[in-house]
This record gives structure tokens, C-alpha cells and sequence, in this order.
């Protein structure tokens, strides 16, 4: 085995995202191009020889070529271990997971998440730091401004390692174990939450739960947690086995692509509670029996009933949600006496905050929950949450989430996406917007009078740092909030989100159709943004 020296030249397209490098997966089959990247995380760390790597991903397809390459890159520039998941199979939180229990210096995790996989489908790359979570902005700078010079690359000469037997095998001086993908993070699931309550409640005969693994990742985590662990009858993991394409689907759960779990919640005889996660694990969605909880309402409820959970009984240091998420949290936080940040969109942003022990729970619209239990989003522990919850309770999901909105008022709460938008036309409808949040400061809109409007900046109270330009904010006196941001997950032309709020604080009103509710604000967004004219779409999507 020896280490080969690579010469390369740079791509010019290796700008990480909101979560890593994400592209079709034919450029990152293009020779080097994944190998730069890899050498381009590697030179941007310090210290790392002889320390620990975790490695692994969502099972998509070219999971287990680029595992392979990583491990023969991680061993030639000096890793003194690597932990990679059995079958290359690790998902996000699991990864957050090992590297802190294992205090490894930090992880690469293979995934494009909620996008869809199979040979033209996205793939992506994403560096973890030693504390578990995506790495900061500081860090994927470097890494781009690397990858912009990179000129070579080492790599050991090798076989490949067998990925699916657990054991400990050697690349050179580099100890590779392959380990379990689920143990790790079902023992700490289990100290967060109380088993014993849940099982004696699914298995009652008065609950009857169905989750979607949406055939991604969380298939095996969610088998072995609620079939055999908690004893749910066979089969209420529904497309539980990982494939390579997501069996043609697209794992992102939310109403329009897990679709055999609304049809499901929302037909006969309905189970009592639903549940997706997406691509990589660490997104949820939950439903009640007809009934849907928007990503924002969930974590309020999560937070407002956190004391009835183990793990969170001593309550909670405060609550993170990233700026285009309802402000639901918000009103729970000022009840319970704690601080609500509101960070710019991605995980990221939750870290510093988590480390220093000022937020507990966070929280995004885009269908992602978390804790300080590790420093990614995690689908399987909200659903955790709910069941925890909802055993104590005994209530159905629609009545918890009814009393939170008796009790805080509701926030109506949608947003709405406009796919496929060319580049330039989307950049400058953002741009228009920017150049006009001064005049539209204090204008009024019919009954709404707005109250501020600004270009979202935000400044790390941990470091400092300062992150601008994270999406157009038009908050309204009533505390109706209209938001625009461009995706930054997207691997084809543009994707407008347009975010739309408003408070409902009467009871009498809280059941009205979200799109009813919100429909002068929608009509008043799209007039703002001239969305017509810049994205040719009659409408809301
Ligand atoms: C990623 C980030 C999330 C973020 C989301 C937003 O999610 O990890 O924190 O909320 O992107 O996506 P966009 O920029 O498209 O609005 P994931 O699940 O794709 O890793």
C-alpha cells in the first residue's frame, strides 16, 4: 500500500451550500472532482493526524465509491482511525452521534438529504467538526477558497475495504472500523426517553402509529427502534428498506412527496399518528390522524411539553428557530421566562448556541427539529418527542396541538416555493427587493402597516461572526411577516421561498384553512416581489 500523489487542477464550482457540496451525481463522477473536495476539507483542518474520522451516508446512490475513496484519502493524509457505518450507511444525526461519543475529530457525511438520488440524481458531501455539527461558515470558506488552488491529492493505494461485515481492518497505519449504523444512537435515544411509557402505549391497543422511512436511510434506525425495541407490530415501518434512488421517490417529507403516508393519515380507519423522515435522517414530519403539524407549530408543542420528557425534565436553557420559521416558538419561549433566538436558515447557525448551553431545542420550517443531544437536526428523536409526549398526555395529536393554539394563540403559517427559476431572474427579483426594504419600511398594504423590512443580517452572540443578506424580511404591525429567501439546497437554477405568517390570537378562528387565512398576504407577496413577472408562475405553487 502506497501513497500516491495526485496532480489535479481546481473546479470552479465547489462552493458548499446551506449543507455541503450538493450536485447531479454525473459531476461528481467526473475524475478528481470528488477527490479535490475531500483534499480540500483535509487542508482546511489543522491537527487532525492521527485522530479519528466518522464516515458515512444515506445509502444513495455512489454512497459506497465515494466511501471508499475517502477512506483510502483519509489514511494518506494521516488519520490515525475512521468509523464508518455498516454498508456505508450512517445517517446525519447518527453521525453527529459517534463523533461525540467518540470524540473523533469530526466527520464527512454523504448525502444530498431530501433531493433525489439514482444516476442522475443529486449527491453531496458535508464536513462535520468535532463537536458533532455542520461546519461553520469560517470552515466552508476555507474549504472553497482551497479548492479554488487545489493542485494535487493523496491517495493510498489500496483495495477496497469490505463495507459490510462489522470488524477492524487497516489501511496502511489507519485503523478502519466498521461499526453498527444504529447501536450508538439507539442508546442515546433510549436515555432521552422513556421506552418503557412509550412501548406500554403502542402496544396498548388504543395507539396505532405508521412511519415512512420514505426507503432512505432511516429504515434499519426505525426497525430496530419501534419494531424490536418497542415492540410496534411488523410493518408500521412502511418503505423501511434503503435504496439507492429512493425507490424513484423523492425522500423529503413533507405533504406532497411522502404521499403514501398522507394517504394513509388522511383515509379510513386512520392510524392515530404518522411520521416521515427525509433522505439523511434528520428531518420529520408529524402527523395526527387528518391533521398536519406544520415544522414550526411542532417544535412550540415540543418545547411547551418538554418537562413531560426525561431527557428535558429539568426544562429548557432557551429555544433556537432559524429566521423564516413561524414565530410559534417565540410566544412559547416568553411564557417559560427563556430566550428565542432566531438565527439565519441552517443547522449550522445552531451550534455556537448549543455549545454554550443558551438554547436546548431548535428548530427550522424546513421540517428539521433538534436538541443538545447532538448538533444536527434529527427526524426519529422528534418522533420520540411526539410518542413521549402523546403517552403521557393521552390526547391525539390534533387536541394537543389545539389547546398550544388556545393557549398561545396560532400562528398561520405556509410557505411556498418556486422551483426551477432561472438564476439571473431570481437573483434579480432578490436584488429589487433588497433596494426597496427602505421605502417599504413604514408603508401600509390595505389593513397591514409594516412595521420593519430589512435584508436579515445576523450577528453569533457566542463569536461575533456576522452573516449577511440571509433573506428579506416585512414584518407587519399585526406581527404578520412576509419572507423571501433563495434555497441554498437546489442543484438546478433558482428556488424562491416565500414565507408567510400571520397571528391568530381568537379560538373561534384558529380551524380556518391555512391558504384562506393567508390569502391577502399571499396576494400582497407576490404584488411586493412581482413574483409573476420575475418566475412566469400565475400563483402560488
Ligand atoms: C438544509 C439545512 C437546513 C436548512 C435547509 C434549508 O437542510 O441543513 O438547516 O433549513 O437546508 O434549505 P433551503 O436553503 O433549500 O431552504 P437539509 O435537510 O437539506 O440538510
Amino acid at each position: 500500500m502506497t501513497v500516491q500523489t495526485v496532480s489535479t487542477r481546481p473546479f470552479a464550482d465547489q462552493k458548499p451550500g446551506t449543507s455541503g457540496l450538493r450536485k447531479q451525481v454525473p459531476t461528481f463522477q467526473q475524475p478528481h472532482y470528488l477527490q479535490n473536495f475531500v483534499q480540500a476539507i483535509f487542508d482546511s483542518l489543522e491537527g487532525y493526524q492521527g485522530q479519528t474520522l466518522v464516515v458515512g451516508g444515506d445509502g444513495r446512490y455512489y454512497n459506497r465509491e465515494a466511501i471508499q475513496i475517502i477512506l483510502k484519502m483519509a489514511s494518506a493524509n494521516g488519520f490515525g482511525r475512521v468509523l464508518v457505518g455498516q454498508g456505508g450507511i450512517l445517517s446525519t444525526p447518527a453521525v453527529s452521534c459517534i463523533i461525540r461519543k467518540y470524540q473523533a475529530f469530526g466527520g464527512i457525511i454523504l448525502s444530498a438529504s431530501h433531493n433525489p438520488g439514482g444516476p442522475e440524481g443529486d449527491f453531496g458531501i458535508k464536513y462535520n467538526t468535532g463537536n458533532g455539527g455542520p461546519a461553520p461558515e469560517n470552515v466552508t470558506d476555507a474549504i472553497f477558497a482551497r479548492s479554488k488552488v487545489i493542485d494535487q491529492y493523496r491517495i493510498l493505494d489500496a483495495s477496497d475495504v469490505d463495507l459490510d461485515r462489522i470488524a477492524t481492518t487497516h489501511l496502511s497505519n489507519t485503523r478502519i472500523d466498521v461499526v453498527d449504523s444504529v447501536t450508538d444512537y439507539a442508546a442515546l435515544m433510549e436515555s432521552l426517553f422513556d421506552f418503557d411509557l412509550i412501548q406500554q402505549f403502542i402496544t396498548g391497543g388504543n395507539f396505532r402509529l405508521c412511519i415512512d422511512s420514505l426507503h432512505a436511510v432511516t429504515g434499519p434506525y426505525a426497525k430496530a427502534i419501534f419494531e424490536r425495541r418497542l415492540n410496534a407490530p411488523a410493518g408500521t415501518v412502511q418503505n423501511g428498506e434503503p435504496l439507492e434512488d429512493f425507490g424513484g421517490g423523492h425522500p423529503d417529507p413533507n405533504l406532497v412527496y411522502a404521499k403514501d403516508l398522507v394517504k394513509v393519515l388522511f383515509g379510513e380507519n386512520a392510524p392515530d399518528f404518522g411520521a416521515a423522515s427525509d433522505g439523511d435522517g434528520d428531518r420529520n414530519m408529524i402527523l395526527g390522524r387528518h391533521f398536519f403539524v406544520t415544522p414550526s407549530d411542532s417544535l412550540a408543542v415540543l418545547a411547551a411539553n418538554a418537562t413531560l420528557v426525561p431527557g428535558y425534565r429539568e426544562g429548557l436553557a432557551g429555544i433556537a428557530r432559524s429566521m423564516p420559521t413561524s414565530q410559534a416558538p417565540d410566544r412559547v419561549a416568553a411564557k417559560l421566562g427563556i430566550d428565542c433566538y432566531e438565527t439565519p436558515t441552517g443547522w449550522k447557525f445552531f451550534g455556537n448556541l448549543l455549545d454554550a448551553g443558551k438554547a436546548t431545542l431548535c428548530g427550522e420550517e424546513s421540517f428539521g427539529t433538534g436538541s443538545n443531544h447532538v448538533r444536527e437536526k434529527d427526524g426519529l428523536w422528534a418522533v420520540l418527542f411526539w410518542l413521549n409526549i402523546l403517552a403521557v398526555r393521552k390526547q391525539s395529536v390534533e387536541a394537543i396541538v389545539q389547546e398550544h393554539w388556545a393557549t398561545y394563540g396560532r400562528n398561520i403559517y405556509c410557505r411556498h416555493d418556486y422551483e426551477g427559476v432561472d438564476s439571473d431572474r431570481a437573483n434579480t427579483l432578490m436584488a429589487n427587493l433588497r433596494n426597496a426594504v427602505g421605502t417599504i419600511a413604514g408603508q401600509s398594504f390595505g389593513s397591514y402597516q409594516v412595521d420593519y423590512a430589512d435584508d436579515f443580517s445576523y450577528t453569533d452572540p457566542i463569536d461575533g461572526s456576522v452573516s449577511q443578506k440571509q433573506g428579506i424580511r416585512i414584518g407587519f404591525k399585526d406581527g404578520s411577516r412576509i419572507v423571501f429567501r433563495l434555497s441554498g439546497t437546489g442543484t438546478q437554477g433558482a428556488t424562491l421561498r416565500v414565507y408567510l405568517e400571520r397571528y391568530e390570537a381568537d379560538p373561534a378562528q384558529h380551524d380556518q384553512d391555512t391558504q384562506v387565512a393567508l390569502a391577502d398576504l399571499i396576494g400582497l407577496a407576490e404584488a411586493i416581489a412581482q413574483i409573476k413577472e420575475f418566475t412566469g408562475a400565475i400563483g402560488p405553487p
